[in-house]
């Protein structure tokens, strides 16, 4: 790549051009420079990893790739040069082909891949809709839908050449991949297939929609279909590639490929493989699983048990019917094996893939994979001990702990240039491919550095200030500790404890039992799924205690509520720079790793958080001292269970917190939304423990709030999170990847 010659390129063409226009030629002129890279992924000979997964969220594009490419700060002073503000690129679409962690991981990892010239290829759908756009009205939440491809979408190439038929239960489709090229730091590539369904409607309805309503079975043979879909696209293109170069033995398939399941979702390919081999290739089912078992590898996300994939046995069937009979066959086999190794009828039970009349997805992948990991330490722990206790016993080996990671160039360099650059200058830019490097910046500890790590947050919190006032039409007070907790919208997650904090807060700072309290902005980002009742109704309260506290002259300037509107990657890149307090409040055991703490430790946000996910690791590693931990460990969880929850009602703030749920002091407009937050807590037995662990919670989040008074302690506190935040790099979790599981450098090429 010659950046002169982009360069050149882009000043020749972009004068007078409106926001669409410049962004096509941008992306024109980059994606034309990088012909060669592309064909030579593409023409890639060794042995590959193909991440398959239903989501990708690369969100905007555009600066990202000007960022890894070295060019960013070039073209903006190119463009103001010619009166142009880059900024008006945020007028882009993102592309939002995921819901949350589990898609952005796919997108860090990819970058990651790249820059570090790993032979990674993610295999997806290619969605006419991403996930919803979100709006409120009134409070509530409305769900719109996502045209991002509105303005085009020129880092993608139609490869129509490369299309194949897919045939399911009822009908056919026809696979159309569209490969797009993800920049890595450098200008290394890797490729991105997205596959599109063409045909007639039905076949059309299979990518046209992110997570389709699946309340009903029209919905769920939808959703199956698209699994199935992309899958066997990939598959069927890995094993057509594998046979042009190798026939038809399949000895050395392990050495070309080997393929990561992103959880359950693309579990559908193991079944593929055997059906593809068996059936065209002529292999016997026993040698097609021996091949098999070499060459898929499984991610598990969430220990949550209505998260495992469960299909209805006649339903599978009936969408997809050769792969029903198979992984009945492989159910009866796992019997015969783990009967003759000696297990109880119990313990194979748990295992079974065949669970009465439902398939267990993660069964079946637990079963047929050679390698399962868990995505942070603790949850590998919990998968190993609880969820896959048996296999773990009979096979400790298939267990590989790899931590999740964010990748640091989209996360700091794009998101804070002003963070990055007063790291660049004190220990240089290395730790854009080597984020360890941050730990040399404890040499340069000192009040200076402290006073310097405000200014900069002090004016990241500015521009956000500004945004949240032009986009949501509220201020907020710069100079006020900004609270951010950013994810999906679930119950686990405990939205609803931040806002009981809150709300507590709020009743004691009006009857002055609470005095010196510190300014504070609670800002809150997140989406929750259409259809998942009690985490719309936990948005609606949040929106009623923001409108109450925000009109409420006695108390608004020291503390605001925002529900920032339609939060995605660009909002979550302003978010994580202008954080002082990142809330990581999970109960113990349920979050799987979060990578929103990460962003906000490397960003300088302590952490208010329980012991949970990769939580734990960022604390080992940044210090207890440096950040609120308060709340039950794990193991405490099922203790804690046998207390009623009535029993910490005594505080009669928090009572009165509780009781404003049903009390007329809020209105959910009849929906019915209030009551049912209430019986989750009282009559339901509270399921996340949200009043064991409030009081505590409570406690630390005034400690952090009255601590922030010293400016230079809480930025030590801050600085100390940013130095120790290397190893939660992607980069990182990639490498772990290719030396644990893929092995991708001892490719048969190489013997
Ligand atoms: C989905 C659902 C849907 C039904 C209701 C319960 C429930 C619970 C969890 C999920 C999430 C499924 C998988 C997922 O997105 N996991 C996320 O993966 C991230 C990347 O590894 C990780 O950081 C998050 O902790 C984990 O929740």
């Amino acid at each position: 790549m010659d950046k002169n010659e982009i360069l050149q390129k882009i000043r020749s063409t972009c004068k007078g051009k409106d926001a669409v226009a410049l962004y096509q030629e941008l992306a024109g002129v980059i994606q034309d420079t990088f012909t060669e890279e592309r064909t030579a992924a593409e023409k890639y000979e060794g042995k590959r990893a193909i991440y398959l997964s239903c989501e990708f969220l690369v969100g905007r594009t555009i600066l990202n790739n000007l960022l890894n490419l070295g060019i960013l700060d070039e073209v903006r002073t190119l463009l103001a040069e010619n009166g142009i503000d880059i900024n008006m690129l945020e007028e882009i679409e993102d592309c939002a082909l995921g819901n949350g962690g589990l898609g952005r991981l796919a997108a860090c990892y990819l970058d990651s891949a790249a820059t570090l010239g790993i032979p990674l290829y993610g295999n997806g759908i290619r969605y006419r809709y991403g996930l919803f756009k979100q709006e409120f009205v009134d409070g509530f939440q409305k769900e719109l839908p996502d045209d991002w491809q509105r303005f085009g979408d020129p880092f993608s190439v139609r490869r129509e050449d490369k299309a194949r038929k897919i045939v399911f239960g009822g009908g056919e489709a026809l696979a159309v991949p569209y490969d797009m090229t993800i920049f890595g730091y450098g200008g290394k590539v890797c490729l991105l297939r997205l596959w599109q369904a063409e045909g007639n409607h039905e076949a059309q309805k299979i990518s046209e929609y992110l997570y389709p309503d699946d309340s009903t079975d029209e919905g769920r043979i939808l959703r199956l279909r698209q699994e199935y879909f992309f899958s066997a696209a990939a598959i069927g293109e890995a094993v057509d590639c594998y046979t042009a170069r190798y026939g038809n033995n399949f000895k050395r398939f392990p050495d070309c490929y080997v393929f990561q399941l992103n959880d359950t979702h693309p579990v559908a390919a193991i079944l593929e493989f055997i059906r593809l081999l068996t059936e065209e290739y002529d292999q016997s089912f026993s040698a097609a699983c021996a091949i098999a078992r070499k060459c898929f590898a499984y991610t598990n996300h969430t220990v949550m048990p209505e998260a495992l994939e469960r299909w209805y046995v006649p339903l599978f069937y009936k969408a997809l019917p050769a792969l029903g009979a198979i992984a009945d066959k492989l159910d009866r086999v796992l019997q015969r094996e783990y009967r003759k190794k000696g297990l109880t009828t119990e313990e194979i039970d748990k295992v079974r893939i065949r669970q009465g009349n439902m398939f267990h997805m993660a069964n079946l992948a637990v079963y047929m994979c050679f390698s399962v990991n868990g995505v942070a330490k603790i949850h590998t722990d919990i998968i190993k001990n609880k969820l896959f206790d048996v296999t773990n016993r009979l096979c400790p080996q298939k267990f590989v702990n790899i931590t999740n990671g964010i990748t640091q160039r989209r996360w700091l360099g794009l998101a804070n240039p002003d963070l990055a650059a007063w790291i660049t200058e004190k220990i240089g830019d290395g730790w854009r491919t080597d984020l360890d490097r941050l730990s040399a910046l404890r040499e340069y500890a000192s009040p200076e550095a402290y006073r310097r790590l405000n200014e900069i947050k002090a004016a990241n919190k500015k521009k956000l200030a500004a945004f949240i006032l032009a986009k949501e039409g509220v201020a907020v007070d710069p100079e006020s500790i900004f609270d951010v907790q950013i994810k999906r919208l679930h119950e686990y997650k405990r939205q609803l404890m931040n806002a009981l904090s809150i709300l507590t807060i709020y009743y004691r700072l009006k009857d002055k039992s609470l005095m010196d309290f510190t300014p504070t902005t609670f800002l809150f980002g997140a989406k929750a799924a259409g259809s998942y009742f009690r985490a719309k109704a936990i948005i609606k309260f949040i929106h009623e205690i923001a409108a109450r506290i925000n009109a409420d002259p006695e108390v608004n300037h020291l503390i605001r509520v925002v529900f920032v509107t339609d939060y995605n990657v660009s909002y979550a890149e302003k978010l994580v720079a202008a954080a002082d307090i990142s809330e990581q409040i999970s109960l113990a055991g349920t979050e799987a790793s979060g990578t929103g703490n990460m962003k906000l430790a490397l960003n300088g946000a302590v952490t208010l958080g329980t012991m949970d996910g990769a939580t734990i690791e960022i604390i080992e590693r940044a210090g207890q001292e440096n950040n609120y931990i308060f709340g039950l460990k794990a193991s405490d969880v099922d203790k804690a269970r046998g207390i009623p929850p009535v029993a910490h009602l005594a505080d009669p703030y928090i009572a009165r917190a509780i009781a404003s749920l049903w009390d007329g002091s809020f209105s959910d407009g009849g929906t019915g939304y209030f009551k049912n937050i209430y019986d989750a807590l009282i009559s339901e037995g509270d399921r996340y423990l949200v009043l064991s662990d409030l009081e505590d919670y409570i406690r630390a989040k005034l400690l952090s709030n009255r601590e922030y008074k010293d400016r230079e302690s809480f930025a030590r506190k801050a600085f100390m999170n940013i130095a120790s935040a290397g190893y939660f790099s992607s980069d990182r979790s990639v490498k772990e990847y290719d030396e644990r599981i893929w092995h991708t450098k001892s490719y048969i090429g190489q013997n």
